[in-house]
């Protein structure tokens, strides 16, 4: 089922980088106006998966900042939403997305840029709670590479290509690219990545292990939907501390990770779903999680 969502008073805070917190409260009815610059779904079991297409074919899917606050809005809705467990991010079959808007950032000065932090708010994509899955066909340059590699999961289409074209632009990647592209690939890839601009084909950045899975173009989204279903169909509360446990082997030493980890399995065991995954495997019948 589609379902489609007013955006035309939301763009102006948007506009400005913005990213307005929104409850369920604000979720408009299905049948006004959709937004501009990305498509909206619910897919998966009892809809419970959340698929977001950027959507500005001519320009590849450039993350223009009216793009990336609709994004973050969608992301946000979902997070809040009790009927979500997971959310699938895609483009289209020439272009995941092919980074930044070059254009809003041709004429920008460095006041205006280090002023208000530009584009700053893109990170909200890498803080969402819940599993986010990328899947990419086609491009996936600069800031298009860096969102991929904020979600949990990528799977890519075997045409998909992956670079930090920025060195050519005179700049250098700003969301991630010399960061989480470093710890995916290793040293000596991102470097070669980052330092020529070349890009990587899907078969590459498979072995290289910055993505999951490589498939057919056409079956690429359904795989993505179907593992964030499945993803969706455990206890929200423990995917939570799962994915919270996975992310700290990022900012942790292996001592303090463990720890870490060590802490969160204890803290399963004050929820009503471990207590019901447990039992339901000893009584060979399939979990009831309440989320609880
Ligand atoms: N921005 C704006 N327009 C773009 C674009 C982009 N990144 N990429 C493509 N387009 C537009 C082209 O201008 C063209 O528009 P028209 O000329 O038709 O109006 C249309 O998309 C089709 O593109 P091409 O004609 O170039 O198509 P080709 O098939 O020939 O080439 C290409 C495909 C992907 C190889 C080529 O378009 C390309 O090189 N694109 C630029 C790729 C790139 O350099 N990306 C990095 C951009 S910098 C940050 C967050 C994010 C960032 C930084 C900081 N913070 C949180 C602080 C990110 C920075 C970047 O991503």
């Amino acid at each position: 089922m589609s379902f489609t969502l007013s955006h035309a008073c939301r763009l102006g805070a948007s506009r400005l980088g913005l990213v307005r917190p929104l409850g369920a409260a604000a979720l408009r009815p299905a049948s006004t106006a959709a937004y501009e610059h990305i498509l909206v779904e619910r897919r998966g079991e009892g809809e419970r998966v959340t698929l977001i297409q950027l959507n500005r074919p001519k320009s590849l899917n450039a993350l223009c900042s009216p793009l990336m606050s609709e994004l973050l809005e969608v992301v946000h809705q979902a997070e809040q939403d009790p009927a979500v467990g997971a959310i699938v991010l895609t483009g289209n079959e020439k272009a995941f997305a092919a980074g930044a808007d070059i254009k809003e950032m041709q004429d920008k000065r460095f006041a205006d840029v280090y002023r208000g932090s530009f584009l700053a708010f893109w990170g909200g994509v890498a803080q969402c709670t819940k599993p986010v899955v990328a899947a990419v066909n086609g491009y996936a340059l600069g800031g298009g590479c860096e969102l991929a590699m904020m979600c949990d999961v990528i799977y890519a289409g075997e045409k998909a290509r992956f670079g930090q074209p920025e060195i050519a632009l005179g700049t250098i990647p700003g969301a991630g690219g010399t960061q989480r592209l470093t710890r995916a690939v290793g040293k000596s890839k991102a470097m070669e990545m980052c330092l020529t601009g070349d890009m990587i084909d899907a078969q590459t950045a498979e072995r290289a292990g910055l993505v999951s899975k490589v498939l057919p173009p056409g079956e690429l989204v359904d795989a993505a939907v179907k593992t964030a279903d499945k993803m969706a169909s455990h206890s929200k509360l423990v995917v939570q501390m799962c994915k919270e446990a996975v992310n700290a082997a990022y900012e942790m030493t292996l001592q303090e990770g463990l720890h870490f980890e060590k802490r969160l399995f204890h803290t399963t065991f004050a929820t009503d779903d471990r207590k019901e995954g447990m039992t339901a495997f000893v009584e060979k019948r399939k979990a009831n999680f309440t989320d609880s």
